[in-house]
């Protein structure tokens, strides 16, 4: 049965309540439609208009249609309200948590290879020290028994600073281990890691400026044997279990014996290699115990080192070392 201009007054407090109480912008709708749609109650009175005497159309008509602006301006306010509920928050903003649609970044793949060499030596009682990279030439050269017409010292490849003690860039980390040495009695077990310099140009495989990680073992009837097989845990906790090591004689002005380190693995052969040299070791000098104040007959040691950007490239099969400089986010977000 369809309803007549006398209900008017009820139709228009169905509206107002059903409006007032509509939760979402899709009931809201829904109440649009069944009240203004085209099959809508209030159009239903308009399109009876013209069954009423005609001298009552006039006076219907304009009660009707003041009730449909009415009912549509609620609608609209009700809308806007919903609106602006939709697009607030439910909840004060915590700024705390983390962002919903930005990533919240990770660590440099150098740093990641520098936490996974330094977490294994840990496991085997090694410690981390740190050192200026601003250095003196005893420190970086004369206590290590490098002498001073020896190349390394010289000015096409050391960063020098032209001022009277010649103040230079560390071109490897060995200095820090003699500051450990000269602070504290033996026995010593540390790593080192961090950057250093040397005045190369840069290329697919050198920089000015790298990351090196020495480490240091002083005590009582150290052998090249623990060397080896220290060297040999860690690269295969770094590399992986198929790891093989292969130590050839070398020499540094260091160490006696010296012995530089190849290595195979499933990942040289896969850059066309079966050995690659890895890093240089050796038994520490009797000189450089001497240096630091520890008596050579009572104690011996070992010591190695090696570039921590030539382990990352061999890790992720990187053919060019500028690559971990540029801060470019299309590399870094592959790690
Ligand atoms: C390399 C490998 C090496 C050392 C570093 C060292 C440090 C002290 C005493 C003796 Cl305090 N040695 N470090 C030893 C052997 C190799 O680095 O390829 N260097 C050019």
């Amino acid at each position: 049965m369809s309803e007549s201009v006398n209900d008017l007054e009820a139709l228009h407090e169905a509206a107002s309540s059903a409006i007032a109480a509509a939760g979402d912008l899709t009931q809201l709708q829904a109440i649009r439609v069944q009240f203004l749609g085209s099959k809508g109650r209030i159009t239903g009175l308009l399109k009876q208009l013209g069954k009423l005497p005609k001298e009552d159309r006039p006076a219907a008509g304009q009660r009707i249609n003041g009730v449909k602006q009415v009912v549509e301006g609620q609608l609209n306010d009700r809308k806007e309200v919903l609106e602006m509920a939709a697009a607030k928050p439910k909840h004060p903003a915590d700024f705390s948590l983390p962002g919903r649609r930005l990533s919240r970044g990770r660590r440099h793949p150098l740093t990641q290879v520098t936490e996974d060499i330094v977490r294994s030596f840990r496991k085997i009682g090694f410690a981390v020290a740190a050192g200026p990279e601003i250095e003196d030439e005893y420190h970086c050269f004369d206590a290590l028994n490098t002498p001073a017409d020896h190349p390394a010292r010289d000015t096409q490849d050391t960063f020098y600073v032209r001022t009277e003690k010649r103040p230079l860039l560390r071109t490897h980390t060995s200095s820090v281990q003699i500051r450990v040495m000269k602070n504290q009695p033996p026995p010593i077990r540390i790593v080192v890691p961090g950057r250093v310099y040397r005045r190369d140009n840069a290329d697919a495989t050198h920089n000015p400026t790298f990351h090196q990680i020495e480490g240091l073992y002083v005590d009582r009837n150290v052998t090249v044997g623990d060397l080896k097989g220290t060297v040999e845990f860690v690269f295969r906790e770094l590399l992986g279990k198929e790891v093989k090591l292969r130590f050839r004689p070398h020499y540094f002005s260091y160490t006696e014996p010296s012995l530089e380190i190849d290595f195979s693995s499933p990942l040289t052969r896969k850059m066309g290699k079966e050995w690659l040299e890895i890093a240089g070791c050796g038994m520490v000098h009797p000189k450089v115990f001497e240096n630091v104040g520890y008596d050579p007959e009572c104690w011996s040691g070992w010591a190695f080192g090696f570039g921590i950007e030539r382990i990352a490239m061999i890790r992720y099969g990187i053919n060019d070392i500028r690559l971990f400089y540029e801060n470019d986010l299309r590399f870094l977000n592959q790690f």
